[in-house]
């Protein structure tokens, strides 16, 4: 079998011209140990490049044992393409990577070199130009979920790990989790983090959270190694361990591409940091999403030579969206001016954290206009503006009155089974994707569709309609604003009101996630974050919330259930790493947090310290598969027999909490609450300790349905 050291060619003496490239890139890395030069990038000239000639030769020459090249110096005259590289000095990393005195550049071409030679401190395989690259385009944290493929992964992790500008590497037991937790950073703070697994089967293990990154448009870049393609001990990273035979499928890409913006094989070291940023580009340009890159485990223990990309970072920012056409903004405009009854159903527009503000702006020139959220993916307009309508799923009676609609980002405006415009409803749709071209059947009844940023359009319109010259700015002033006001502030209150009413506790002491909900919002910080993955709760947790702060609100976005316990933890990570640090609560059916893998979340939580509050919703397992079935079948046999009969009930229930405090092994907290009375006192106490610093898990026993 491959692999054996003793069967490894050695490397020959280091040819002339290779010598002087190595006491030239000595030299150079001796006068550029100090820190200077990390800030100086001018300090460093062009040099012609080796590296592209020496492995187009060994592209082209049969691999003999014991006859491999150091690295050349000159140009390819063969292939007129190498010479067209240029290898600049070695990065900035290089200044203050561990290790000797020895070469950086010695290593060039070598990619036959035996796992046993003696420079392994001066080590530069693809993989250190992976991180380079990542942490150059931004990437501040890695989750990583470690195997056999990860030897150089785990080589460079050492080495760089002193670099100041190296990703903070987060151990993940679990992938659905380590992906979760990158996609709460990313929602929180619109930067893509990286996530880095085992294979074929670690990309398995990603399981749900693709889907969630996905529909939730979290930029998330995956990166897996693939079983090694050689097993003679050819290569570097050649075959040595019988899994390898096992976990080599015939398209591990495929595994995940359809959920992916964009997917790829890394085939050489040579352009690595051009292959992620391209992938980070798809990532992060609208509609935002996964990607995934793969490579061999024998190119990425590949050495190479230190490189920065030709092309430099700001090249590679994601793509802008534009506005809308003059004629569209004014067309919606006019409309909206023109309404009796005008409504903006949204959903994921609040990503941006300036369309809250927009939209209340907005709202405030068409006095009669209402803001509904459809499923509350993010938080898209202030709970204490009358125009506030709340979050609804699909069915709402602002939907069926609405004479002007704008469906403003939105993947389900309505349900047309459960609810519809009426048909002379003048209906606009202004989205990143409103194709939705990840979705083989969509299409609501649009008068005119817009490919254009959210936050422009939204600004385009307040424009047209506040220009003096307008037909917009004409039609709103002939109508009666102060009366639109008036029954617009009445209907808010009336619906207030409402919320309240049905948020009290029942006479026998229980209590519905209405009031719990209303209870937390009175004992949590007024900055929290609110990370909520709570199915047929969710409604009721943002009407007594009642978010008014742009970002305060994440939900998963997607179908996945499980995002919660990873997402929560990303968030948190990223609101302390670069936030002001808020207060996260993460509110969970209790099916939900089953789904969300706690055994990996809460030992995450303990060991790196990321503080966070949960309360689990328990309501005695899964009620969602009892309205499914309600919707179809409502007079069917199933709908008079208990949630036992039908398969739903988690009775006798686990405990939730304590599931946690295991995995956190005593620094997370298990509190459970079952009555009213106790219930202010048990969540003032589960704050105090997450701000203490102790993530505290609390199982809230509900009432269904209220
Ligand atoms: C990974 C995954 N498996 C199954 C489902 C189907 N499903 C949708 S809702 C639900 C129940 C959720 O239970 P819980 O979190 O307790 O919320 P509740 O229904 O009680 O509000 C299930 C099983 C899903 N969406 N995702
Ligand atoms: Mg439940």
């Amino acid at each position: 079998m491959g692999g054996g050291a003793a069967d490894q060619p050695r490397t020959p003496e280091t040819p002339p011209k290779a010598a002087a490239t190595q006491r030239q890139t000595t030299n150079l890395q001796r006068a550029t140990k100090s820190r200077e030069w990390l800030t100086d990038p001018s300090s460093r000239g062009p040099l012609i490049s080796a590296l592209a000639t020496s492995q187009a030769r060994d592209r082209r020459r049969p691999h003999r044992p014991g006859a491999l090249q150091a690295g050349g110096g000159d140009p390819d005259p063969d292939n007129p393409h190498v010479a067209t590289f240029k290898r600049l000095a070695p990065s900035p990393w290089q200044a203050t990577r561990t290790g000797t005195d020895e070469p950086l550049g010695s290593a060039v071409g070598k990619h036959h070199r035996s796992a046993e030679q003696p420079s392994e401190a001066t080590m530069y395989t693809t993989s250190f130009a992976f991180f380079e690259a990542i942490a150059d385009a931004g990437v501040s944290h890695c989750f990583v979920n470690l195997g056999s493929d990860h030897p150089s992964i785990i080589e460079a992790m050492v080495q760089m790990k002193s670099n100041p500008k190296f990703p903070r590497i987060i151990t993940c037991p679990s992938e659905m989790v380590a992906m979760s937790m990158a996609d709460g950073y990313a929602r929180l703070t619109g930067k893509a983090q990286c996530v880095i697994i085992h294979v074929d089967v670690g990309t398995q293990a990603l399981g749900v959270a693709v889907h969630n990154a996905s529909s939730g448009r979290a930029p998330v870049l995956v990166f897996a190694g693939l079983s090694p393609f050689t097993l003679e001990g050819e290569l570097r990273g050649s075959r040595s361990e019988f899994i390898h035979w096992l976990q080599d499928v015939p398209d591990q890409r495929a595994i995940v591409a359809q959920y992916c913006r964009y997917t790829n094989e890394i085939r050489t070291g040579v352009n690595v940091k051009q292959m992620v940023n391209r992938a980070l580009q798809f990532a992060t340009s609208s509609p935002q999403g996964p990607v995934y890159l793969c490579a061999g485990r024998e190119v990425l223990e590949a050495d190479i030579e230190p490189y920065e990309m030709a092309l430099g970072q700001k090249y590679w920012d994601p793509i802008e969206l534009g506005g809308l056409p003059p004629r569209g903004a004014s067309r919606i405009a006019e409309a909206l001016a023109g309404a009796s009854k005008p409504l903006v159903v949204t959903g994921f527009s609040g990503r941006n954290h300036g369309i809250p503000k927009a939209l209340v702006e907005l709202a405030d020139t068409v006095k009669a206009l209402r803001v509904l959220d459809m499923a509350g993916s993010d938080m898209c307009f202030p709970a204490d503006h009358p125009a506030w309508l709340g979050v609804k799923q699909g069915a709402d009676d602002s939907i069926p009155e609405a004479d002007v609609i704008l469906v403003l980002d939105c993947d389900v405006p309505w349900i047309q089974t459960l609810c519809k415009p009426r048909p002379d409803a003048v209906v606009f749709h202004v989205d990143v994707d409103p194709l939705k071209q990840r979705m083989p059947l969509f299409y609501i009844q649009s008068d005119a569709r817009y490919q254009a940023d959210a936050l422009l359009s939204v600004q385009q319109i307040i424009e047209n309609l506040r220009h003096p010259d307008s037909e917009a700015a004409k039609l709103l002033s002939s109508q009666d604003l102060v009366a639109a006001e008036a029954a617009r502030k009445e209907s808010y209150a009336a619906k207030i009101e409402g919320i309240e009413r049905a948020a009290a506790a029942f006479p026998d002491g229980t209590f519905g996630t209405a009031h719990l909900s209303k209870t937390l919002r009175s004992v949590c910080p007024e900055d929290t974050i609110w990370a909520v993955e709570a199915v047929t709760n969710t409604g009721f947790i943002h009407s007594n919330v009642r978010p008014t702060r742009p970002g305060s609100w994440i939900n998963c976005g997607g179908g996945g259930l499980g995002w919660s316990g990873g997402g929560a933890l990303g968030i948190k990570l990223a609101a302390d790493a670069e936030g002001s640090k808020q207060f996260v609560c993460q509110i969970v059916g209790d099916g939900t947090y089953l789904f969300s893998i706690p055994g990996s979340v809460y030992w995450i939580s303990k060991r790196y310290k990321i503080p966070v509050l949960t309360i689990v919703l328990n309501n005695n397992g899964w009620n969602a598969p009892r309205k499914s079935y309600n919707l179809v079948h409502p007079g069917g046999e199933a709908s008079k027999v208990s949630n036992e009969d039908i398969n739903i009930s988690f009775a006798p229930p686990p405990d939730y909490a304590g599931i946690a405090a295991a995995a956190g092994s005593g620094e997370v907290h298990a509190l459970k609450v079952e009555t009213a009375d106790k219930l202010e006192a048990v969540l003032k106490d589960a704050v105090a300790k997450v701000q203490a610093g102790r993530t505290t898990v609390v199982d809230c026993r509900v009432v269904l349905d209220c």
